[in-house]
């Protein structure tokens, strides 16, 4: 147990001392020894087995000295376990909702009976909070308030809008503080879920508070939630909730494996553990029988401890992947540099912001093979969509860009699939281009039924290359369309077109549950990015980690080809072009 360790123990041992209504300088002697013990140079635990007299330590009195003492050779303080023991559950988890106190903490916990911040949303919203003494309707709204302040809109941030927080934050940690060796972010966001909860941040460095100090005083934040020597919780703008803890280098693969989650992984991980004699938690693996901690400096051999290859973030939902792994049947999932070509980008010849030769330079610079400019079809009358006449003279455009330019330019369109299942071009200007995209843009609100069949229409079509954007969803703005997905998916398989992953983090349409049985069924799926502007083929890195989350290997999605073969599949009439993807012709 290092300094950090047992100072976390003295500051939480404060708070529910502070709770118990213990005297005051009881509460204070337990705040200082945690601050002092954190500023310590020595270690406790070598002073402790080189029998040095910790009352020299300025603040350590004969309480606090045998308590550490305690601390460091059973791993347990009975004060400490006998406070916890004798408090409701939860009192300290309602404290991270800013302006609860232990006092309050304790009052909802007793009275209320609430365990978890949602447990005492739901009885303050019940008005048995204001009921109370001392209470009242404005202290109620309050904590509603600062609650509601912790989320944002409906209580989870999509991960396009979190991503950027947590990449920022991360580059300005490093910045401030050189003394920083790992940091990533860890949680929901690593596993790359669609929303997010909270921002997950974990590092390592020789000195945590320098970090700690440096997170709090970044502009983005609004209010700081906890602070503690190792770790921190802060609220950045627009009210996320993000969560810091530092540690030592030999500890960090226990932490980031903890951390990262799902609970659900680390539930099954930990039964599975057990059976070999093991027990896990975040400072390392324990040996059962003998009480020895072995520490890990990072995941790889965390997991080798446990037998088992490094199992992707992506897939740590706590479903099958234990058993893969552990059977040795791992997959290498999709990788970004796997990605040859980008199928679905706009320019502002319809409602993209750049020019086609903007958006060419910024994908040839990504190295891929080959890249389709889709613009609209002009069918809505909106997004400036190409009439038959431009579309033709947007190809002689493209062949001009195409000299001198080292990637295959494909001409394409996303062709609007109308209300009744048709198409917005008509087949022969259908059979001029390279790729049609075939996505629904209007009529949203149709009958599943009538929804399946218009899509399904389109599949028919012996031109269409793959379904856009298939469900139409906007990540927290725009539910999915009411559509039959396995009915689209084997259609897809039966016709031979491709289903996209739309990269959008926006969108991720196919998403991850999509995309497992689309793989299952044996339809190819294309990864793009629709991107409207230069900055928006970035969004790739999104397309793949939700197709890792669906298991996918390169194999699966249909721009890891080479271009060859790609041509090849393009050439290959509809169905049998789906024996070139499966690499049998
Ligand atoms: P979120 O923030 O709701 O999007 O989801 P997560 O997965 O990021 O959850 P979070 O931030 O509460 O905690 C991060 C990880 O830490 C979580 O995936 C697993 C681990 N963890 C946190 N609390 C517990 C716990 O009480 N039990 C277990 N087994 N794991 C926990
Ligand atoms: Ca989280
Ligand atoms: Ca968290
Ligand atoms: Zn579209």
């Amino acid at each position: 147990m290092d300094n950090s360790e047992i100072a976390q123990v003295f500051e939480e041992l404060a708070i529910l001392s502070e709770m118990k209504g213990d005297v005051v300088f009881k509460v204070r002697a337990y705040q200082r020894a945690a601050r002092t013990i954190e500023q310590l140079s020595l270690s406790l635990e070598k002073a402790v087995s080189d029998e040095v007299d910790l009352k020299t330590i300025p603040g350590v009195g004969s309480a606090i000295s045998s308590k550490i003492k305690e601390l460091v050779t059973t791993g347990k303080m009975e004060t400490y376990e006998k406070l916890a023991s004798e408090l409701p559950p939860g009192v300290l988890t309602l404290m991270n909702v800013p302006g609860i106190g232990p006092k309050t903490a304790m009052l909802v916990a007793t009275e209320l009976g609430a365990s978890t911040v949602e447990e005492m949303e739901s009885a303050i919203l019940a008005g048995r909070l204001s009921a109370l003494p001392r209470m009242g309707e404005k202290t109620a709204e309050n904590i509603l308030r600062h609650i509601r302040s912790l989320r944002s809109k409906d209580g989870r941030t999509p991960i396009g809008q979190a991503l950027p927080i947590a990449e920022s934050i991360i580059a300005s940690l490093r910045e401030a503080c050189p003394d920083v060796r790992e940091m990533e972010y860890a949680g929901s966001l690593r596993r790359w879920q669609e929303t997010i909860g909270d921002i997950d941040i974990m590092g390592t460095a020789h000195d945590a508070q320098p970090i700690i100090d440096a997170l709090a005083s970044l502009p983005s934040v609004q209010q700081v939630l906890v602070k503690g020597p190792k770790k921190t919780s802060v609220v950045v703008h627009p009210g996320i909730q993000v969560d810091l803890r530092i540690v030592d280098d030999d500890s960090y693969g226990a932490l980031i494996q903890y951390f990262t989650g799902s609970q659900q992984h680390n539930v099954r991980l930990r039964e599975y553990a057990v059976q070999r004699g093991l027990s896990l938690n975040e400072y390392g693996i324990t040996v059962l029988e003998t009480g020895t901690l072995e520490k890990f400096a990072d995941e790889t051999s965390f997991y080798g401890r446990l037998d088992l290859p490094l199992i992707p973030p992506e897939v740590r939902e706590g479903m099958w992947e234990l058993d893969i792994a552990s059977r040795g049947d791992m997959p290498y999932l999709l990788e970004l540099s796997d990605i040859r070509g980008d199928l679905h980008v706009h320019s502002n010849w319809s409602d993209g912001r750049d020019s086609i030769e903007d958006m060419v330079g910024t994908l040839a610079a990504k190295g891929y093979q080959y890249m389709a400019l889709t613009d609209h079809s002009a069918g809505l009358g909106v997004a400036n969509g190409l009439s038959i006449e431009r579309l033709r003279q947007q190809r002689t455009v493209l062949d001009t860009v195409q000299q001198g330019c080292p990637m295959k330019l494909f001409h394409g369109s996303e062709v609007d699939i109308r209300a009744d299942g048709s198409l917005d071009y008509p087949d022969d200007m259908l059979a001029e281009l390279d790729v049609v995209i075939a996505s629904v843009h209007s009529g949203l609100g149709q009958s599943s039924e009538k929804m399946t069949a218009r899509i399904i229409n389109a599949m028919h079509n012996p031109h269409v290359t793959a379904i856009g954007h298939p469900t139409g969803r906007l990540l927290g703005t725009r539910d999915a369309v009411e559509a039959d997905m396995e009915a689209l998916l084997q259609a897809a398989a039966d016709t031979g077109t491709a289903m996209e992953v739309n990269a959008s983090p926006w969108r991720l349409d196919l998403k991850d549950t999509h995309i497992t049985r689309a793989r299952e069924l044996g339809v190819p799926l294309i990864i793009n990015t629709d991107s409207h502007a230069t900055e928006e083929p970035e969004a790739m890195r999104f397309g793949v980690a939700i197709a890792r989350r669906g298991w996918c290997e390169p194999h699966h999605v249909l721009n890891t080809m080479p271009l060859e073969r790609f041509q090849a599949f393009l050439s290959t009439p509809k169905p049998q072009r789906l024996r070139v993807f499966a690499g049998l012709g």
